[in-house]
């Protein structure tokens, strides 16, 4: 099967799929466009305007979580569990995902101290929700990498910046999902989702955005 992966060098939900297609050694191609500037042929296979979609055959699959089931189907190995109910809470670790993924947006978008304040809260409450349900490690249900670990990667990925500036989300006594995300970020096909030039697209993205993370990473700002 011809697989193709249309993405955006920043995107965290690309990033599941391409961890995905790391892991299972398929042929794919990368194609990065520019979301600012939508290319037609891009708005003609995706709905909503939003990356990823694969193109299977030239066949449009859009929603990084289906990608990634869909990817899972095909071809082996089998990252998502055997057993239905272990699957179905599966899935729903994948969806939490997203939603911390709209929390981190909300923390870098945050234009004054209490909505940034709010955001940085939240965000501490979302991960200390997964300190009991990760496993023993080193991934989150052991010693399997689970599609629930691609969806992830991309999540922790974003604290490595927000950390280097006394940002700190993951609070020291979650400890299993400090070693959970240690292994992510050690885990080859999670390293090599993103190109080398990611840690400073994400700091002018960030940036740009203008508000309260921008200025604390300017330095023109303090975390009281
Ligand atoms: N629910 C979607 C979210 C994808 C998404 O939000 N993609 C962003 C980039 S990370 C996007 O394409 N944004 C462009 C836009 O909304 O115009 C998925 O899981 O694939």
């Amino acid at each position: 099967m011809d697989l193709k992966l249309i993405s955006h060098p920043l995107c965290p939900y690309v990033q599941r799929a391409v961890i995905a297609l790391e892991e299972k050694g398929a042929p794919y191609e990368r194609i990065d466009i520019d979301l600012a500037d939508k290319p037609a042929w891009f708005k003609a296979v995706s709905p909503l305007g939003k990356t990823p979609v694969l193109l299977a055959d030239g066949q449009p699959v859009f929603e990084s979580a289906v990608i990634c089931e869909y990817l899972d189907d095909i071809l082996a190995p089998r990252l998502h569990p055997q057993d239905d109910l272990v699957r179905a809470r599966h899935r729903g670790w994948i969806e939490y995902a997203s939603s911390v993924l709209s929390t981190i947006g909300g923390l870098y978008s945050a234009q004054d101290k209490a909505a940034f304040e709010a955001a940085l809260g939240l965000l501490r409450e979302r991960f200390a929700a997964l300190e009991p349900v990760v496993g023993e490690g080193p991934y989150f249900a052991g010693a399997d990498f689970s599609l629930v670990d691609a969806a992830f990667g991309p999540v922790f990925r974003y604290l490595d910046l927000f950390d280097a500036h006394g940002v700190h989300c993951v609070p020291q006594a979650l400890v299993k999902v400090t070693a959970w995300r240690r292994a992510l970020a050690e885990r080859p096909s999670v390293a090599g989702a993103v190109a080398a030039d990611y840690p400073e697209r994400l700091r002018d993205f960030v940036l740009r955005r203008g508000g309260v993370l921008a200025r604390i990473l300017a330095g023109e700002a303090a975390l009281a």
